[in-house]
């Protein structure tokens, strides 16, 4: 069976450009700097992000790692949000590689973090305290439902931040998602940053990578760092073209996704027993409950959408993320619409 796979845009796969780019990619020993493929790459992601240098890494997971530890030494504290990624799903790798604390404070609903808490949260030159370092922003945030902040919160923050010292990382996994639907380029959000992670495999489609930005002199440390995470690749030119393509290609579409997102909301809106957080999502990700009178749980509702063809993102007992990307067209919204009304018809 084709499936409907909405569990997250990291499901995508590369396109036949890519594909045919990865054929035919120049390669050389990137420990070296000597992948041209990789070289081109970086040079565009440092471009487009408005920074001086650009390190392509496996993950986002370990562009944040390395990013992070480029910033802090041991026993510094990193301030994040509570439902931050690098804070929920990144295995808590900054403290247990890196020995960086981390000083979590409330997301706003809309991914932000409020400058009154970061404020009270950084820490007097005491022996008893952590050293607080940097400040980690999501953007769009995730766990928050794919919300986006806007150049002006960037540049907020990070001129708050670089008055008291303290540098700033932006995780921006899916900043081009932020950039389009704000019809801004992503050099707007990333520019007033001292660091951003962007990923090429997930809205983008790569198979795999994410580009580290920096000035020069960060990227120097931070490619130390990826070798010691075990991310010196020799020959990855190969999945670098692929970056490139996405790059090229795959930004400007992002905003189809962010359309078919609505129109998905808007249809699970009609169902009954279901409850959407945002009636209108903010970019291409839909999150919603099942209602008190629906009898079974969220992963019960899941297998009973599979056996329809439907592939839904479980996110709790009762709740589900549904994330759109190049892969699902107008006829995959409207199958997940029809599915979820049957399999809730069938649990009342
Ligand atoms: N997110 C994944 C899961 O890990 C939850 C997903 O399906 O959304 N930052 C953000 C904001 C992310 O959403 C993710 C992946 C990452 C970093 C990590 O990227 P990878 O998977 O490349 O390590």
């Amino acid at each position: 069976m084709e499936f409907v796979d909405l569990r997250s845009d990291t499901v995508t796969k590369p396109t036949p450009a890519m594909r045919e780019a990865m054929a035919k990619a120049e390669v050389g020993d990137d420990v070296y700097g000597e992948d041209p493929t990789i070289n081109h790459l970086q040079d565009m992601a440092a471009e487009i992000m408005g920074k001086e240098a650009g390190l392509f890494v496996t993950s986002g997971t370990m562009g944040n790692l390395a990013g992070i530890l480029a910033h802090c030494q041991r026993g510094d504290e990193v301030i994040v949000g509570n439902k931050a990624h690098t804070f929920l799903y990144e295995a808590g790798g900054v403290s247990v590689l890196g020995g960086v604390h981390s000083c979590q404070l409330p997301n706003q609903f809309d991914g932000s973090l409020k400058l009154d808490d970061i404020e009270a949260a950084i820490r007097p030159d005491d022996p008893h305290d952590p050293i607080t370092r940097l400040i980690c922003l999501e953007n769009t945030h995730n766990r928050c439902g794919g919300t986006y902040q806007t150049p002006n919160y960037m540049k907020r923050v990070s001129e708050f931040a670089h008055q008291r010292g303290l540098s700033v990382h932006l995780d921006g996994a899916r900043i081009f998602n932020a950039a389009v639907v704000q019809r801004v380029e992503a050099k707007a959000l990333a520019g007033p940053v001292d660091s951003v992670t962007f990923c090429l495999s997930k809205g983008l489609c790569a198979p795999v990578g994410s580009v580290l930005c920096g000035s020069k002199e960060f990227i120097h440390k931070a490619h130390r760092l990826r070798k010691m995470l075990g991310g010196g690749m020799r020959q990855a030119g190969v999945l670098a073209a692929a970056g490139i393509i996405a790059i090229q290609t795959m930004i400007s579409r992002l905003s189809e996704d962010h359309t078919r997102a609505r129109n998905l909301a808007q249809g699970l809106k009609q169902v009954s027993g279901l409850v959407l957080d945002q009636e209108v999502p903010a970019t291409n990700m839909v999150f919603l409950k099942l209602a008190p009178e629906v009898k079974s749980g969220a992963k019960e509702i899941a297998e009973n959408l599979k056996m329809r063809g439907i592939l839904a993102g479980v996110t709790g007992e009762r709740s589900f993320r549904l994330v759109l990307h190049y892969w699902i067209d107008d006829d995959g919204v409207e199958k997940t619409v029809s599915a979820f009304r049957n399999a809730l018809e069938h649990s009342k």
